[in-house]
C-alpha cells in the first residue's frame, strides 16, 4: 500500500512518535483518559506527523531530533483538539467511521476535552523554551478558529465567492499542514528562506487536501462516505460555487433556493448534486486541485533525489488520488 511505502524512510521515527504522543495525553482525571484512549484507538493516517518527519529529514540529510518529535506531537495534539471541536461546531456525530466524541459524551465534555488537548499542546511546545514552535502553532490555532468563523458567517448568506472559499480552506485546513512542514524544517535549523519554502509547500498540499475532501461530498469515495452533507449544512464548496457562477439565472435561483430550503429532503439534495455535475463543477474543482498539486511539487524540484523527497512526492500525489 502506498501509505506504507511513504512511511518506509520514517518508520522508526513514527513508532517512537506514537509512544511519545500517547503519553503526552495522560491526565489525572480518569474520564479524560478514557476519552483520549478512545481517540488514540481510532487514529487517522497521521499525515501531519509524517510531514514533520519527512520534511525534517529531506532538509537535513536524514536528521531528526527532540525538537522534531516535540513538533510532531504538538501538531498532532492540536489537530486532535480541532477535530473534537469541529464535530461540535458541525454538529457531526461521526468521525473516521466511528462515533464522534460529542455523539458519545455530549458537547459539554467534547468542548472541555478539546480545550484540554489544546492546553497540553501549547504546554508541550514550550517544554524546552521553543518559542519558534509556540509561535508556529499559535498562528495555526488563530487561523483555524478564524477560518471556521468565516465559514459560518458565509454559510448564512450563501454569498461566497471563489476567493473567499480559498481563504476559508487556507485558514481552516492548509495552515496546519503548512505548520507541519515549517516545523519540520525549523527543527533542524533550516534557514528562514527554507522554512518559508516548506511552509508554502505544506500550504499548497493543504489546499489540495481540502478541495479533495469537498469533492468527496459529491461521491467517488471507496468506502461509500455519505454524500450531500455539506449541501445540507449550506456549506458552499468549490464545485457548487463554480456551478452557481456558470449557469443561467433561473438555474441559479432554483439552486440557491434548494440549498436554503431542502429541509433535508434527500431528493432535492440529489438534484443539487446533479446540477453541480452537469454544470462542470467537479471538473473545475479537480483542475484547481491539480494546480495546487503542481505548485507543491515544483517547490521540491531544487532538492536532490532522496528517499525522503520520494516519499513527499508520493504523499502529494496520494492527497489527490486517495479514495478516503
Ligand atoms: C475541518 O473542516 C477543519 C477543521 C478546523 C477546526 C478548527 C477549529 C478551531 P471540515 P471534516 C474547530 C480551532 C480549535 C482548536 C485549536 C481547539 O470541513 O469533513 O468540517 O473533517 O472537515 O469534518
Ligand atoms: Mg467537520
Ligand atoms: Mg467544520
Ligand atoms: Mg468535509
Ligand atoms: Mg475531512
Amino acid at each position: 500500500k502506498v501509505v506504507a511505502q511513504i512511511k518506509q524512510p520514517i518508520q522508526k521515527e513514527m513508532e517512537l512518535f506514537e509512544k511519545k504522543f500517547s503519553s503526552s495525553m495522560i491526565s489525572k482525571v480518569a474520564l479524560f483518559n478514557r476519552i483520549t484512549h478512545y481517540i488514540v484507538n481510532r487514529k487517522g493516517k497521521q499525515m501531519r506527523p509524517m510531514f514533520v518527519f519527512l520534511v525534517s529529514k529531506m532538509t537535513s540529510d536524514g536528521i531528526v531530533n527532540e525538537r522534531t518529535y516535540r513538533g510532531a506531537s504538538v501538531i498532532e495534539l492540536i489537530h486532535t483538539a480541532t477535530l473534537v471541536h469541529d464535530d461540535v461546531v458541525d454538529d457531526s456525530n461521526r468521525r473516521r467511521g466511528f462515533f464522534s466524541i460529542n455523539a458519545l459524551w455530549k458537547n459539554k465534555i467534547a468542548v472541555l476535552v478539546g480545550d484540554y488537548l489544546l492546553s497540553k499542546g501549547l504546554l508541550l511546545s514550550i517544554d524546552n523554551g521553543d518559542f519558534d514552535l509556540l509561535k508556529i502553532i499559535s498562528v495555526a490555532v488563530r487561523e483555524m478558529s478564524e477560518g471556521e468563523l468565516l465559514q459560518i458567517e458565509k454559510a448564512r448568506r450563501l454569498d461566497i465567492t471563489e476567493d473567499i472559499y480559498y481563504e476559508i480552506i487556507r485558514q481552516k485546513t492548509a495552515t496546519l499542514i503548512a505548520a507541519c512542514c515549517a516545523m519540520g524544517a525549523k527543527s533542524v535549523n533550516a534557514s528562514d528562506e527554507e522554512v518559508e519554502r516548506m511552509r508554502l509547500f505544506g500550504e499548497h498540499i493543504g489546499m489540495a487536501f481540502q478541495i479533495k475532501d469537498d469533492l468527496f461530498d459529491y461521491g467517488n469515495t471507496q468506502i461509500g462516505k455519505p454524500t450531500g452533507i455539506d449541501i445540507k449544512e449550506q456549506k458552499m464548496t468549490l464545485p457548487l460555487i463554480y456551478a452557481l457562477n456558470h449557469c443561467t439565472n433561473e438555474e441559479k435561483k432554483w439552486a440557491i433556493n434548494s440549498v436554503k430550503n431542502h429541509n433535508k429532503d434527500k431528493k432535492r439534495v440529489k438534484e443539487v448534486i446533479a446540477f453541480v455535475k452537469k454544470t462542470g463543477g467537479l471538473e473545475y474543482a479537480v483542475t484547481q486541485m491539480k494546480t495546487y498539486q503542481e505548485k507543491a511539487l515544483t517547490l521540491l524540484e531544487t532538492y536532490p533525489q532522496s528517499t525522503y523527497k520520494d516519499s513527499l512526492e508520493l504523499m502529494v500525489n496520494y492527497v489527490i488520488d486517495r479514495k478516503k
